[in-house]
């Protein structure tokens, strides 16, 4: 059955790997699945058509035959669970991985988002220069705590996981503010993730639709 994915038509990232649709991209990657992709613009992200597929207008979605899915943790979780190579056969392992997963998206990446609200959305405004460092600094704690828990492994809990798949995705949103520099373990934790074929050929689907493209003569 064909998967279609949605993603923007034009990121805002210019297709550094920084929009939600680069995790999905990469588990289809890892889990070995043809996928295809529907951009879509802004405005077409808040009509009907797209509203079916994810009520909060939104990229990426999900479809596979009349399976529809979004929240890149769901999708994920979803091929992880059906397709070899993303979560562990014990149990226990995989309900680890699965717990990884979830630490991504609700304890890591929160103060991220705020960090990247807090420096965009508030840019101006009389507070930012106080507030950023305290946003910043949020940031800083969970990654302080994941340095400490990751030590000198080499992923989270034993083999490479959707675990791994989503913290890497997320941490790579603090490398542009130079926050993940601060740790240099979680930094070569984000490069082994980034070194990975699939997470490559994630990264180049994504580029080729974002790279700036020649005046038509
Ligand atoms: N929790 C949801 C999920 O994980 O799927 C969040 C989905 C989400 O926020 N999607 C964003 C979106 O559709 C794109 S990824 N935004 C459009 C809108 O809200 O109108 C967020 C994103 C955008 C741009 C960059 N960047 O340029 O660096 C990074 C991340």
């Amino acid at each position: 059955m064909t998967i279609t994915i949605t993603a923007f038509e034009r990121s805002p990232d210019g297709g550094m790997g920084l929009a939600r649709d680069t995790r999905v991209r990469w588990a289809l990657e890892e889990t070995g699945q043809p996928y295809e992709v529907r951009l879509v613009s802004f405005q077409a992200m808040k009509e009907p058509a797209h509203l079916a597929l994810h009520p909060f207008g939104k990229i990426p979605t999900y479809e596979e035959g009349d399976l529809v899915l979004f929240e890149t943790g769901a999708i994920v979780l979803h091929l992880a669970e059906r397709h070899a190579g993303l979560l562990p056969e014990d149990a226990d392992a995989r309900a680890r991985a699965i717990t990884w997963m979830f630490a991504a998206v609700n304890t890591v990446e929160p103060p991220i988002l705020e960090f990247a609200n807090a420096k965009l959305l508030e840019a101006g405004k009389p507070w930012q220069a106080e507030r950023l460092p305290l946003v910043m600094d949020r940031v800083r704690g969970p990654m302080r705590q994941l340095c400490a828990h990751l030590g000198d492994a080499e992923w989270l809990d034993g083999a490479f996981s959707a675990g791994d798949l989503m913290m890497v995705s997320v941490l790579l949103r603090t490398r542009p503010s130079g926050l993940l520099d601060e740790f240099p373990s979680l930094a070569a934790y984000v490069a082994r993730g980034e070194a990975r074929p699939a997470y490559r050929r994630a990264f180049a689907a994504q580029l080729a639709i974002n790279a700036p493209r020649p005046a038509n003569g």
